[in-house]
């Protein structure tokens, strides 16, 4: 177990306890990032090494300190592209690396568990890994020292239908991104990659050109939604745990969708609702304004934990949306071997 710093070069290492780890990992913390955040009414871009990043959650910097992250193989490394079932699959490791024990489960959000290393409110603590972390980096921008060694990578991703979809919805509702124009807009750059974390085949294609890695575990949404005890059994065989049936069948219940719904611990939208309340607050006059301005009112309302289903693309991509998808897909995963249920 280590701790290690995300915002600079430095990246230090040591043993922490259980004491420790609460006090850093306590899930009002990231309530109290979120209220002194200050959301601004343009959310600035930036590129990096070819990608598009949010200026104020993903900074330059700390892209740049993670080009020297220092890895060790014992850690697992759940990596995706953005709205692929992250949180989902971060829930299964976390669960496993914790022997299904829900109630210390329970004490601290998924995000705090497994922290997102590049994000931003990440940077300046000094955040546990528990040996467990999360990011949407595609491979270029993916601390090297990671496959130098050779730490363990469990890759999940999703038709990228879906994903456009819950994509959508995800910029809508979150403060930090900017708010697409129309649904039309939103599709056409995500269709060109033009969007954060960048073009989705060849982030895709980085990580399952990696899957006969022993390190490697390549993970399918689709996958989870039809069998998740199944999927469930080889993450934790892959982490080198050995569960009875009973603690699996417990995961499986936990990091069901309705489960991880209700769970404050499991479901962001409480760490959203901080961000949403800080808004009004701003609306309503009661905040300081001091170097604040707004985002455009965000539609409060769409849950993170949004449907989790698999198919939903089809209630909103057109026809000729569809068409051209397909064969934009066929095109860009032509002869990788590369799959997906839709
Ligand atoms: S993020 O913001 O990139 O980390 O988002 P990510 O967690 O990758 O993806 C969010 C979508 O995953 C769905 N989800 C689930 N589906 C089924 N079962 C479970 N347990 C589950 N947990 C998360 C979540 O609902 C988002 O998908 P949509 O289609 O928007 O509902």
């Amino acid at each position: 177990m280590g701790f290690l710093k995300t915002n600079s070069n430095e990246l230090r290492m040591f043993e922490c306890n259980d004491k420790k780890m609460e006090e850093v990992l306590g899930s009002d913390k990231i309530k109290e990032l979120l209220e002194h955040k200050e959301y601004k009414e343009e959310i600035v871009m930036h590129e990096y090494k070819g990608v598009i990043f949010p200026l104020d959650t993903i900074k330059p910097s700390v892209l740049q300190a993670l080009e020297t992250w220092e890895a060790r193989p014992e850690d697992v490394f759940v990596v995706s592209y953005a709205k692929a079932g992250t949180t989902w699959i971060q829930e299964v490791v976390s669960a496993i690396a914790n022997g299904g024990d829900l109630e210390k489960l329970n004490k601290s959000h998924t995000f705090f568990r497994v922290p997102f290393i590049e994000a931003t409110f990440f940077a300046g603590l000094d955040v546990c890994s528990c040996l467990l972390v999360e990011s949407h980096l595609p491979g270029h921008l993916l601390p090297p020292d990671v496959f130098k060694k050779k730490a363990r990578i469990v890759y999940v991703t999703r038709n990228p239908k879906d994903m456009c979809v819950s994509y959508y919805y995800f910029h809508i509702m979150n403060p930090t991104l900017p708010t697409p124009k129309s649904w039309n807009e939103f599709f056409d750059d995500f269709y060109s990659g033009k969007i954060m974390y960048g073009p989705w085949w060849e982030h895709f294609l980085f990580y399952w050109n990696l899957r006969h890695e022993p390190n490697v575990l390549f993970v399918k949404f689709e996958d989870m939604k039809m069998d998740l005890k199944a999927v469930v059994e080889r993450v934790s065989k892959f982490m080198g745990y050995t569960i009875s049936d009973d603690v699996i069948n417990g995961i499986v219940d936990h990091c069901s969708f309705a489960s991880m719904k209700k769970n404050p611990m499991t479901n962001p939208d409480g760490l959203f609702d901080q961000a949403h309340k800080k808004l009004d607050q701003q609306k309503k006059g009661n905040a300081s304004k001091e170097g604040v301005t707004l985002v455009e009112p965000k539609q409060e309302k769409i849950s993170f934990m949004r449907k989790g289903k698999v198919g939903d693309w089809r209630n909103h991509f057109t026809v000729a949306q569809n068409e051209a998808f397909d064969a934009f897909v066929h095109e860009k995963l032509a002869g990788s071997g590369l799959s997906f249920d839709f």
